[in-house]
């Protein structure tokens, strides 16, 4: 088999979290009296929480201190944190569940590659917080993506190499990441429209294709 290990990106790939995120940042813009939209929160996809808040605050008129954007972080994940409740094993899509299930039944290694801290959690409102092999996230990474430190993390858990790794990803700096650490990627998504990837999917289901 071409791939020993499948690595997903979870916001975007496994389960759609954007909404939630745009409705904490846009809470946070309005009450900063920052402008924030749809097409600015397309590019925090993948980035770190803190860096999001510098995309944010590109267009605040004031500055603020260290410690004001570590608060101003903080009440952002909160009122995030609370939308996540909303979630449950009905925002799992059967093409998602079917696909996994597929690859594990082939004696495919599955883990996730997330930025998120957050991660944990979501899988566990979804119905997966067993599921994976293992799981690399926003806690247990110093440089986030496009640097490959999430993906390569990931192979060092499983005990894959890199080249035996396919990774799946919605971001173009998950796209690059993946490349930047040796591995090939299925873009899917926002990520499609850069063609930059091993493999443009039309579907999730095309991984059955893809890891043959
Ligand atoms: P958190 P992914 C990323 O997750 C999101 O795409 C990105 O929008 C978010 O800022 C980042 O996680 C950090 O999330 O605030 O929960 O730590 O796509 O890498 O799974
Ligand atoms: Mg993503």
């Amino acid at each position: 088999m071409k791939y020993e290990a499948v690595i997903f990106d979870l916001d975007g790939v496994i389960c759609h979290t954007d909404k939630y995120h745009f409705q904490a940042w846009k809470a946070l813009a309005d009450k900063l009296g920052i402008y924030f939209d749809e097409t600015i929160n397309n590019r925090l996809r993948g980035v770190s929480r803190m860096e999001s808040l510098e995309i944010i605050l590109e267009r605040y008129d004031g500055t603020l201190t260290q410690e004001e954007k570590v608060r101003c972080a903080e009440e952002k994940n909160d009122l995030y944190k609370e939308l996540l409740k909303q979630m449950s094993p009905a925002d799992l899509s059967p093409e998602v569940k079917e696909t996994l299930d597929t690859l594990r039944a082939r004696d495919v290694k599955l883990a996730i590659g997330s930025s998120s801290k957050n991660a944990r959690f979501i899988l566990g409102q979804i119905g997966l917080g067993d599921y994976f092999d293992a799981i690399s996230d926003g806690n247990n990474i110093t440089n986030s993506k496009p640097d490959p430190e999430v993906f390569v993390k990931a192979a060092e858990f499983l005990g894959i190499p890199a080249g035996k790794c396919l990774v799946v990803e919605d971001a173009e700096a998950g796209i690059q990441a993946a490349a930047a650490g040796g591995m090939d990627s299925a873009a899917m998504g926002d990520a499609v429209r850069y063609h930059i990837a091993t493999y443009d999917m039309d579907s999730f289901t095309d991984l059955q294709n893809i890891v043959a």
